[in-house]
């Protein structure tokens, strides 16, 4: 080849690779940004894009105008972390491991965020997180420590706590947009920003507070529901606005001095007003003050009382979607501002729907349609055309994969959702389900829904109640939307049912659900030792309050299970209300022993905390001890979860008679506790010698 030829060679060498450059280059620029917006409890009663008889969201609105609104979107369970954990793996609550509020996510699990990180994509997390342990996959995050607050919330920003002063939907969204402003423009991004609002206990912000001051709301059809026809779950359940709504915690009514019979949660009240700043609690309460002055004068009973707790609810539960709508504006501007519309994906959801008073209820967990159907609208504009409205069957496991799709990144066999994006892109032959499968396990516990599991299509629903019951419902969507009558009876529906039983069995199999007994509360275990039959000599006494099994408790071998499923539903504990636990453990007669394990409950949600430190320590006559063992805890942190912990040490045999354990109570509740400076409590679970 002579010169000439060599450098036009080169030349196109350089031309060709240099057009490959750039082509990889628009086409890394060309993948969607995704920007996933979730509030906690939006029920889609609370949109007006959905429905305008409640109240008016213009900005989330404006997404369902320029995408589409998804009117058949539904969750496998309904209740907060069992959601996002289903959200992020793509997979059912059996696979992932968060079947309830309880349990601490597996981070190693693959999540979508993790796979776009690894495409390239820039990732980061905003706002509510729950999953209990620390997020993993994003370059970026600053979360609220387990529910977080409305006023002056904590956020734990890449691992560091820290006092926020503001608006916790204010407070997120400008996190977000300084994120944004400093994001490595060259790559695409996904940001999960999760609101708070309108999550219990409903606190509106200052600048919507007197929203609806001189307007009631109409009430639910259903709102004095008997649940005649229907089993005992609904009947059972304890989320009742008239019966089990706090006057102050939930209604704002802290007249102690005035108290009108019924519940009250003084303390976490206490602990929540007291976030607020001077300003803030002075305009709070000259507001509420007037409120309750003509509650009180009212002095309603009966039905009139059920129905101004739910004027008092409602309106406070819309007043903060009324910020969540300001703050969702604010996102869409900034976009606007930044050329950033056409080129991404936003999605608004819910980590499940909520009940506003249908069947005279708040909350969720039920898979009747207010709570088990989420709000879900999708905006993209490259891509999705406006305006168009989708009744095909969605669930929030399919966001993983059709999230992935969109940014062409290859989605895992594990996943068990199908990519929403042929029907989002209106294609002929998009994928769908015909039925939809749903599991809820948290019972027992705080609303008492009972565990069930059931199939919902276009038209019918069948739902399975178990474990302390078993008991079936069918209902007819179609005739019967509010779900008052149970058709499992009607011979009529024999056919129906016997079909949606089938396609139940089928979609159990598929999502490999088959087995629910393994979610159920596991009893204790009995473990055969040395102490069984010593005598507990205690030097300081345990709480007659909660004396758990009593004098036996610590040595007659019952222990906690290894997974505790809430709420411990066994005796055999001790609990130290503020004190700290001195046992010495006598064993009767000198014995070889070679290791001692003491058990701990944590479960701070009900103010039972670990022990600051324990100690080990064995002797012969009862007067000299030798120190055996000293174990020094962690200092405590926010976190929801109900576990065992097991202090144990081996050593080489020793001839003993007695063991003394001591453990140091933590004395008072934290200061991120609602028991703030209060006695915390301390419960021991077993001393077992071998
Ligand atoms: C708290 C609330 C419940 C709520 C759960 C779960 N009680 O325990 O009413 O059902 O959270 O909510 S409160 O007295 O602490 O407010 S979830 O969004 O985390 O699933
Ligand atoms: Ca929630």
């Amino acid at each position: 080849m002579n010169r000439i030829a060599k450098l036009n060679l080169l030349f196109f060498v350089l031309l060709f690779s240099s057009v490959l450059m750039s082509c990889n280059k628009t086409e890394q620029h060309q993948r969607p940004n995704i920007l996933f917006i979730m509030s906690d409890d939006h029920g889609y009663q609370a949109i007006s894009a959905y429905d305008g008889t409640l109240n008016k969201t213009p900005n989330i609105d404006r997404l369902a105008d320029e995408g589409i609104r998804f009117t058949q979107s539904f969750v496998t369970n309904s209740i907060c972390a069992p959601s996002r954990a289903v959200m992020l793996t793509g997979t059912y609550n059996n696979i992932n491991g968060v079947i309830n509020n309880s349990i601490v996510f597996d981070s190693s699990q693959m999540t979508y965020p993790k796979l776009l990180r690894q495409a390239g994509y820039q990732t980061a997390l905003f706002g509510k997180w729950h999953l209990k342990s620390p997020p993993s996959g994003f370059d970026y995050w600053t979360v609220l420590p387990g529910q977080g607050d409305y006023y002056n919330p904590d956020f734990i920003t890449m691992g560091k706590r820290e006092r926020k002063k503001g608006y916790v939907t204010d407070l997120i969204t400008d996190e977000f947009i300084k994120w944004m402003d400093k994001r490595d423009k060259e790559k695409p991004f996904c940001v999960l920003l999760h609101n708070k609002a309108p999550h219990r206990n409903w606190m509106p912000d200052m600048k919507h507070i007197s929203m609806f001051e001189d307007k009631n709301l109409p009430i639910p059809e259903t709102y004095y529901d008997d649940y005649s026809t229907r089993s005992a779950a609904p009947r059972d359940q304890k989320m009742s606005i008239a019966r089990d709504m706090y006057f102050d915690y939930d209604l704002k009514y802290a007249n102690y001095d005035k108290m009108p019979d019924g519940r009250y949660l003084k303390g976490a009240w206490r602990r929540i007003h007291n976030r607020m700043s001077d300003y803030e609690k002075k305009v709070w309460d000259s507001v509420y003050d007037i409120r309750n002055a003509e509650f009180e004068k009212l002095s309603p009973v009966g039905n009139e009382l059920a129905e101004w707790k739910y004027q008092r609810y409602i309106k406070d539960y819309l007043r903060c979607i009324a910020s969540v709508d300001d703050n969702i504006g604010r996102v869409l501007d900034y976009l606007d501002k930044n050329g950033l519309t056409d080129n991404t994906i936003v999605v608004y959801t819910s980590d499940q729907g909520f009940y506003l008073g249908e069947h005279g209820w708040f909350d969720k967990r039920f898979m009747y349609e207010q709570s088990f159907r989420t709000p879900l609208i999708v905006r993209y504009p490259e891509k999705i055309k406006p305006r168009v409205d989708s009744t095909d069957l969605v669930m929030n496991l399919d966001y993983a994969p059709t999230l992935l799709d969109f940014a062409d990144v290859p989605v895992p066999d594990n996943m068990q959702g199908i990519s929403m994006k042929g029907i989002l892109e209106n294609k002929k032959n998009a994928q769908v389900h015909d039925a939809v499968y749903y599991h809820y396990f948290e019972f027992p516990n705080e609303h008492m829904v009972k565990r069930h599991y059931g199939v919902r299509t276009g038209r019918y629903k069948l739902i399975h109640f178990y474990y302390d019951i078993d008991a079936w419902e069918l209902y007819d969507l179609k005739n019967d939307p509010d779900e008052l009558n149970n058709l499992y009876n009607n011979e009529k529906y024999k056919d129906v049912i016997a079909g949606l039983k089938r396609k139940l069995q089928e979609l159990r199999e598929q999502y490999d659900d088959t087995d629910e007994n393994k979610y159920l509360p596991i009893p204790p275990v009995v473990v055969e030792n040395l102490a069984s039959g010593a005598k507990a000599i205690y030097i300081q006494p345990y709480s007659k309050r909660h004396p758990g099994g009593g004098d036996k408790a610590l040595i007659n071998g019952v222990c906690a299970p290894e997974i505790i499923i809430p709420p411990v539903n066994y005796k055999s504990w001790q609990g130290f209300q503020g004190n700290d636990m001195e046992v010495v453990i006598d064993l009767r007669k000198d014995t070889d022993i070679s290791e001692i394990t003491a058990g701990f409950l944590q479960n701070q949600s009900n103010w039972i905390f670990l022990p600051e430190s324990v100690d080990f320590e064995v002797s012969k006559d009862g007067k000299k001890y030798e120190a055996i063992a000293f174990f020094k805890n962690k200092e405590t942190s926010p976190e929801a979860v109900v576990r065992k912990v097991e202090y144990s040490k081996k050593f080489e045999s020793k001839q003993a008679r007695y063991i003394k354990i001591s453990a140091k109570n933590i004395g008072t509740c934290p200061k991120w506790h609602r028991g703030d400076g209060k006695k915390a409590w301390m419960f021991c679970d077993e001393v077992i010698v071998k």
